[in-house]
Formats: structure tokens, sequence, C-alpha cells
């Protein structure tokens, strides 16, 4: 055979355009797209049904340590396992610093964490906690020189969050070395001062968390985060924004020609404040994550942003946290004050066939936005493109074949997290792929999962194209010290 895998009448899409072809596969790589290719020895005929690169999920928890008894439902087998089963072949987890830990540390426990559990590939962003001259002029250099090459700082969590010069310092940092600076945009000030009054009042059940955490604490952290990068010249890309006020912010800031990126989840579409539920309703923690879920008029602003392409990427944040679990939503009891509640919610499954009926079925979206957002962009947003994110020749063999003529209903039974709920149980989708391939290899078959165990790969990432900051048509003023 000429090939070893050929995917007949394949309704293409790309980032860019549709096409039909066959698909012919060798050595796990797309070897060629064309009509009537010779034959594969293994043959799969799509009979015009839509096929798409294989989802990249930038954006995903796994195994992380928290602070007290809490512990993440997902290791590097269940996640990854859930992943494909919704079409996502490429993850991005964290690698998480403690304060006071090397960032190199870091890097190796998440790698021993991850072992050869995974089935589909994965490369590791870094979270940086501890913003010390080692970190930063020496370990930080090394690492994006060895592949990891994007990394997540916090504007607000006790344990995590940076100062405001220890931002601008990371941030000139990863202007030198050309890295990827991913933004949670919260003012903690904010969230503490009214986390107070609303405990002081009495108020602990699950709908306060949105209280503690209002649009304005994201907008006021979103236009900082905007002025550092600035004033540093250097892109950023603002995570998991959740509605109106901070999208201003950024479509201000890219109106203004800042390279200024920003991300956007399902939870912001598919969930609000409603799902926080009422007075006594503790059933609503399993929707609690940072930011909150807004109202349905934001819901409405992010998808237009979405169609505005003000969106870069769109991921899945799945931050797995069981409901009935005492190490989990739970940890502090049956009815947990809201402030002691996991922030995260599942949704690595769900990400695509969501966005997939939702925006593409419905017709908000094309499928070419919806296959940037998902994979091409962020593939290009983390230095793995053309490898990943693309339907190409001689990029990797990771694509879905859709089933698009199937009505189904969101159970988190038929779900293959090790989370105990979904936050999106009950919603219907009209797609949900029928076939996931990475590198060639069938990991989800009709229902079945079928990956061979340990299948996936790790991935250095490349130089982050985006990431490279703006050349300047008026020669760019930095601000230098004055001197007399
Ligand atoms: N931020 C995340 O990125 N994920 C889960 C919770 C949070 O605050
Ligand atoms: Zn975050
Ligand atoms: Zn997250
Ligand atoms: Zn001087």
């Amino acid at each position: 055979h000429h090939f070893d895998l050929v995917i007949r009448n394949a309704h293409c899409a790309t980032g860019a355009d549709t096409f039909m072809a066959d698909i012919g596969v060798r050595d796990g790589i797309i070897s060629a797209l064309g009509q009537g290719l010779a034959s594969g020895a293994q043959e799969i005929d799509a009979k015009g049904a839509w096929v798409t690169p294989g989802g990249v999920d930038g954006h995903c928890h796994l195994a992380e340590p928290i602070k007290g008894d809490v512990e993440m439902a997902d290791d590097f087998l269940s996640g990854p396992r859930s992943a494909a089963c919704g079409g996502t072949t490429t993850i991005i987890p964290f690698a998480v610093q403690q304060r006071g830990q090397s960032l190199r540390e870091a890097v190796e426990q998440y790698h021993q964490r991850a072992g050869q559990q995974s089935c589909v590939d994965y490369a590791f962003h870094m979270i940086l906690t501890d913003a010390n001259q080692q970190v930063l002029n020496e370990e930080l250099p090394a690492l994006i020189e060895q592949g990891y090459t994007s990394f997540k700082i916090y504007m607000t969590y006790e344990d995590m969050m940076l100062s405001d010069r220890e931002i601008i310092n990371t941030l000139a940092v990863a202007r030198e070395h050309g890295a990827l600076v991913m933004v949670h945009a919260e003012n903690f000030d904010c969230i503490a001062w009214l986390t107070e009054r609303l405990l002081a009042a009495g108020h602990t059940a699950p709908k306060y968390h949105a209280q503690s955490r209002p649009m304005l604490v994201e907008r006021e952290a979103t236009h900082r985060a905007i002025s550092f990068a600035e004033l540093v010249d250097v892109p950023i890309l603002i995570v998991h924004v959740s509605g109106k006020e901070a999208i201003e912010q950024i479509q201000w800031a890219q109106n203004k020609g800042l390279k200024i990126y920003a991300e956007t989840c399902p939870q912001y579409l598919f969930l609000s404040t409603d799902d926080l539920g009422g007075e006594d309703d503790y059933e609503a923690t399993k929707c609690i994550c940072s930011p909150p879920p807004r109202d349905p008029q934001n819901q409405a602003y992010v998808w237009d942003g979405l169609q505005a392409d003000t969106f870069s990427i769109f991921s899945s944040d799945h931050a797995p946290f069981s409901y009935a679990d005492p190490k989990g939503k739970q940890a502090f009891g049956d009815k947990p004050s809201f402030d002691k509640v996991a922030n995260g919610i599942p949704g690595l499954e769900t990400r695509l066939p969501l966005l997939f009926s939702h925006g593409v079925m419905s017709g908000k979206i094309s499928i070419e936005q919806f296959v940037q957002i998902t994979s091409t962009n962020v593939a290009k947003m983390y230095g793995l493109y053309p490898r990943k994110g693309s339907l190409s020749i001689g990029a990797d063999a990771d694509f879905i074949i859709w089933d698009t003529e199937t009505q189904r209903t969101i159970r988190n039974a038929n779900l293959h997290h090790a989370v105990d709920y979904t936050p999106y149980e009950g919603i219907t989708v009209n797609a949900w792929p029928a076939m996931t391939f990475s590198r060639g290899t069938l990991l989800w078959n009709q229902g079945e999962f079928v990956a061979p165990q340990g299948h996936g790969q790790f991935l250095k990432c490349g130089m982050p194209q985006p990431a490279k900051p703006k050349v300047h048509s008026q020669p760019f003023k930095r601000q230098e010290a004055q001197h007399g």
C-alpha cells in the first residue's frame, strides 16, 4: 500500500478554508491531500462528513496540588482520555511552581507526574509564582530555551499572585526571551475586601462567589495588565475572559494597535449566574470557577467577541474537582462557605462539541473560525504550529471525523474524566467526534475509547510567533531613566 491510512471523501475544514479531499497518512504524518489517492493499508470513508484538525486545548489543569486537603480529580491518565473522547489531540497543562521552589524542579515534578500515561500529545506551560532574580534571570531563560516557551502569572490568589513590580519584571524577561505570558486578571484586594464584607453579613452560599468577584475586578486587572504590557512593549494573552467590561478593555487595546490576545472558555457561553443558585443551593458549587459565570447579556457579549475575532483562542480551563468528594468541592463540608470552595470546573471533553453545535451548527461562527480558535491559533500561540493545528502536508495526522447527524444530551455518565459531574449536564449537542486520530492512530472510535496505552508524546514548544513584540513604524520610546 502507498499509505498507512487513507480517509476518503473528507469535507476538510482548516483555519483558512474548506475543501473535499482524501487524506493520505504515512508514518503518522499527513503526506497527501487530493482526489483519488492511492490505496492505504487502512481505509475509512468519511462520506462527506466534516474533518477538522484535532483540538488543541491550551488551558487545562491536571494533578495540581491544592492547599489543604483538596485534590484534582483528573491526572495524566483520565484527563487526556477525556480530551481524546471529545476530539482534543493536544493538551497544554501547567507545571506549577510553589513559592520557594525552583522552576526547574516544578517542571521535572510534572514530567514525573505525567509519566507515560497520556494518550494525547502534551506540552507544558509553567505557572510562575516566585519571581525572584534567580528564577527570572537564570531558570526562566534556560527553560524557554528548552521548549517551555509560555507561562501563566496570577494577579490574585494569595499564594500565587505577583506584585505589580514583579509582573513588570517578569514581562521584561518574557520580552527579551520571546516567551508568551498568560495573565489571570482579577484584582486581589477588591476580592478580599468584598469577601470579608459578604462573610460578615452571613452570606456564604455559592452565589456570593460571583458577588465577591464582580466584573469590575476583572476589568480593572485587565486594564492594568494591558498597561504593563504596553509599558514593557510585549504581547500578552489575557486568559479566561468572562464578559463585557474586560472585552471592552481588550478591544480598546487592540484598536490602539497593541498585541493583546484574549482567551475565553465554554463556561462564559454556557453557564450564567443562575447556575450559581439561590440562597441555599449548595449543589451550585459545581459551577464555582474564577472568573465566575456572568449574566446572559455578558454571554451574548462573549459570543459577539468570538464573532469579531477579539478572542484568539477558546480553551476549556479544565480544573477538575469532584462534587461529592471530601477532597473536592466538599472538602469543607456539604455547605461550604463560597470562599473555601475549590475554583474550577471540568470541560476537556465537552469543549469542542459545545462550540461546534452551538457556534458552527447554529450559524454564529464559521467552521474556519471554529478551527482557528480551538486548534490553529492555539498551536500558533504556543509554538506548536504547523506540526499541530493544521490539515496540511507534513503536519501530524491529528484529526476528527465529525458526526453531525446525531443529537445527544450531555450526561456525565457518558464522559470519560474522573470528575463526578459535568456543569453542562442536560445541554443538547448535535455534533460529536465520530473518530479522533492522533498521528494516524485511532483514539476514539464511534463511542469507544481505543487509544493504545501511553500513545501521547511530550512536545517541546518552539518560539511563539504571536509573542514577538510589535515592529514599530515610529521608533518606540522605552521609558528610560532620566539623567540630570
Ligand atoms: N484560574 C484558572 O485558570 N483555572 C481555575 C481557577 C482559576 O482561578
Ligand atoms: Zn486563572
Ligand atoms: Zn485555568
Ligand atoms: Zn546620570
